[in-house]
């Protein structure tokens, strides 16, 4: 866009980041010390849809805004209160962030202001070197070598990913898609909800069936996406409050297996996880952050997630390894994640996209395998790996379920599964729990 940029909503974020993540505080030249956190920038490809923001001194510069529906969606955020009075000096006001923005939020919304629709609190930076670094050097000492799936999401790993979508093979996403489009008023209508929490919710894409449900049925509603992704959480939101001027976002950004203590209430939340990424844990896993939500849940607080289901070993194969190759590139940039992000060597290229069912344990494994024998340095690592011919290191897993395996897991985590709804194939499910009560 030409110049000047068009600017890009521009929220700052009420809530002092304090260094209250170790992962946070890690991150390479993130923070000398505790501050206020602003997004500092979004991609170029978002800044042509963008609202105009938003800033304190552009009260009304949406007016150039490219589409018209939203003209009274707008706004500046010179109600926001920021950053510079508020100094870390205050360890009890820090303490609890999201109660704080939580106040601005409802006070935003009560006085009807063309306010800004719009909170955004970071509770932990963007996946910074600490964690990958962690979890590459525990992953790669293990026997068989592991590399968790959650650092395939860089950029180009976002962008191969929504591409995974598209391909004729991947069924998962559209299935999903169209599923949710049947089932939303039936979900509104049943859990009631009060606001919407999307435990990674990066592009949002699915979300817009639930959200346009939930006006159906209140007139308006309150979106919570949480998200590790803040250029993803930003842009997924601005365009959301382009298209509903009845929203309200309070974004947060967080590792939702981490944080989920920290989202903000409502009187009755729709807890959705979906695109089936709950298949990434084993069951285990599953378990354990099932628990988690489970634990953070409140009376009347329902969890929608969104289950692979159990199928055709060779309609599964064909999902993972697309003719056109995305899927393989999707895994191999794993590598180049770890060359950039920790200083390695790995030659891409001699590594081997494979995905293959496994039948007895009904799920898909993601390898990258070595086509000859390699010899890695990882500097930020301080050491070298060594992979023989044919070895293979698993990037991901992708576990399929049944109606029977996924109401055992629920219930194995305190949940009970309340609704268990499948398009007409059985190809994915979305799963409805709450807790009893
Ligand atoms: C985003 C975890 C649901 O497991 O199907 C797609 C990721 N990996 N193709 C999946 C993925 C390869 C996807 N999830």
């Amino acid at each position: 866009m030409g110049a000047p940029k068009r600017r890009v909503r521009r929220q700052r974020v009420v809530a002092r980041t304090r260094p209250v993540e170790a992962e946070y505080e890690a991150r390479a030249g993130a923070v000398g010390e505790p501050e206020a956190v602003e997004f500092e920038s979004v991609s170029e490809s978002a800044t042509d849809s963008e609202p105009e923001s938003g800033s304190a001194t552009e009260p009304e510069s949406e007016s150039e805004s490219a589409t018209d529906s939203d003209s009274d969606s707008e706004s500046a955020t010179a109600t926001e209160p920021v950053s510079e009075s508020e100094s870390v000096s205050d360890p009890e006001a820090a303490a609890d962030p999201l109660e704080r923005v939580a106040l601005h939020g409802a006070g935003v919304v009560e006085h009807g202001e063309r306010a800004d629709r719009l909170q955004v609190t970071v509770l932990v930076r963007p996946d910074s070197g600490s964690t990958l670094a962690a979890d590459v050097g525990r992953g790669l000492r293990e026997v068989p070598k592991t590399l968790e799936p959650k650092h395939f999401y860089d950029d180009v790993g976002s962008t191969l990913f929504d591409m995974i979508c598209d391909t004729p093979e991947y069924y998962v996403t559209r299935t999903e898609e169209a599923l949710l489009e049947e089932i939303a008023d039936e979900v509104i209508g049943e859990t009631s909800p009060t606001a919407l929490v999307e435990l990674g919710s990066g592009a949002a894409r699915k979300t817009r069936a639930l959200l346009e449900a939930m006006q159906r049925h209140h007139g308006r509603a309150t979106y919570v996406p949480v998200d590790i992704s803040e250029q993803a959480l930003e842009s997924s939101a601005a365009a959301l409050l382009e298209d509903y001027d009845w929203l309200d976002i309070h974004g947060v950004v967080a590792d939702f297996t981490q944080h989920l203590h920290r989202v903000p209430g409502a009187e009755r939340r729709l807890i959705a996880f979906l695109g089936g990424t709950l298949g990434n844990f084993d069951r285990q896993g599953a378990r354990g952050f099932l628990q988690g939500i489970r634990d953070a849940m409140t009376e009347g607080d329902s969890l929608l997630v969104g289950m692979d289901q159990v199928k055709q070993p060779a309609i599964l194969h064909a999902a993972y390894n697309d003719a056109a190759g995305v899927t393989a590139a999707f895994n191999r940039n794993l590598l180049q994640v770890i060359n950039r992000e920790l200083s390695a060597d790995f030659d891409v290229d001699a590594f081997e996209h494979v995905a293959l069912y496994r039948p007895e344990l009904q799920r898909i494994e993601m390898l990258l395998e070595a086509r000859s024998a390699q010899s890695v340095t990882i500097e930020a690592l301080g050491r070298q790996f060594d992979f023989g011919a044919g070895e293979r290191v698993r990037t991901e897993i992708s576990s399929k379920f049944t109606r029977e395996s996924a109401e055992a897991l629920f219930a194995a985590a305190g949940l009970t599964l309340r609704r268990w709804y499948t398009p007409e194939n059985g190809y994915f499910a979305l799963a409805l729990a709450g807790i009893d009560g």
